[in-house]
């Protein structure tokens, strides 16, 4: 295969960098994404006789158009089209490092899942369940400790494998919001998607859970694509907000984000995570 090209994404403190500088040594360059003071750093290495081009993106928590750190690593994802995003969870934080793994998985980028720091998860008595945890997300799941380097040959394996497996791209995951954000989702899909707007990016859902999430960057673009479309979906994303306001008091963006955790609540209590309890270090 030619040169592939990963993307190295988590949140931060995951180990990125450390995973980053194993896979690299010194071919490695730092240098900043365009128009912002964000730190770049790329590298190369070869795996197997495959040449990798990797990119160890901003660590963060979420995609929204909050903070640029969000903005540098989603348009990249978007605009450069990694053959493979290795998105580097803390094994020791599952549940907080995986919000992030689903907002990948709604993007429908091909994702490979590192589960890292597994030394400090098996020291505090946290077995995870790699299959069953790869099985409920529908992405291949690889244990490793970063710091040592362990499993990255595996983890290797597995990336050139999905890179060289086209299938694997573009098939986002579908998450429910409840009762009052579906049918108005189910909706403005529907419109982005007849009207092909912004489809060269994002998956039609993706781009009407940000308008109702009130993204700027989004609603920019979608206004410059066609100002009628953003009037008219606009319209239905703040008739849902004024609903929810008037009835809970909350914005939509609370709600996707209470389901996004639910979503991942649900999926750790079938079995993923088994705690151990460690009676030597309570007393
Ligand atoms: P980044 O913010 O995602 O780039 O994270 P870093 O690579 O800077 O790692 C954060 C901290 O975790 C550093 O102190 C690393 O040495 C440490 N670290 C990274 N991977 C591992 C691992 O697998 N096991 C342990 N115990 N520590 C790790
Ligand atoms: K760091
Ligand atoms: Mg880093």
């Amino acid at each position: 295969m030619p040169e592939i090209k990963i993307a190295l994404a988590g949140n931060p403190n995951a180990g990125k960098t450390t995973l980053f500088n194993h896979l690299t040594g010194a071919r490695q360059h730092v240098g900043n994404y365009p128009g912002v003071t964000v730190e770049k750093k790329e590298g190369f290495f070869q795996h197997k006789g495959q040449e990798i081009h990797v990119v160890d993106l901003p660590g963060t928590y979420s995609l929204t158009a909050y903070s640029v750190e969000e903005l540098v690593a989603r348009d990249f994802l978007v605009g450069e089209r990694p053959d493979v995003v290795v998105d580097v969870v803390d094994a020791s934080n599952l549940e907080r490092n995986l919000y992030l793994t689903v907002q990948f998985l709604e993007l429908g980028v091909p994702l490979v899942l590192a589960l890292n720091m597994v030394d400090v998860a098996r020291s505090r008595g946290i077995t995870i369940d790699t299959g069953k945890l790869s099985q409920l997300l529908g992405v291949p799941v690889v244990p490793i400790i970063a710091r040592s380097g362990e499993g990255v040959e595996q983890l290797m394996d597995t990336v050139v494998a999905v890179a060289a497996d086209n299938k694997a791209t573009l098939s986002p995951a579908l998450l429910r919001y409840g009762p009052d954000l579906d049918p108005v989702i189910t909706k403005m899909t529907a419109i982005i998607g007849e009207h092909q707007l912004l489809t060269d990016l994002y998956p039609p859902r993706w781009t009407a859970l940000k308008i109702l999430e009130d993204d700027d960057q989004i609603l920019d673009k979608i206004r410059k694509a066609s100002p009628p479309l953003a009037d008219e979906l606009l319209q239905l994303s703040q008739t849902v907000t004024a609903h929810l306001q008037q009835t809970l008091d909350v914005y939509p963006e609370a709600i996707i984000a209470d389901h996004r955790y639910g979503f991942i609540k649900s999926l750790l209590r079938q079995g993923v995570v088994t705690r151990q309890f460690r009676t030597d270090r309570l007393y």
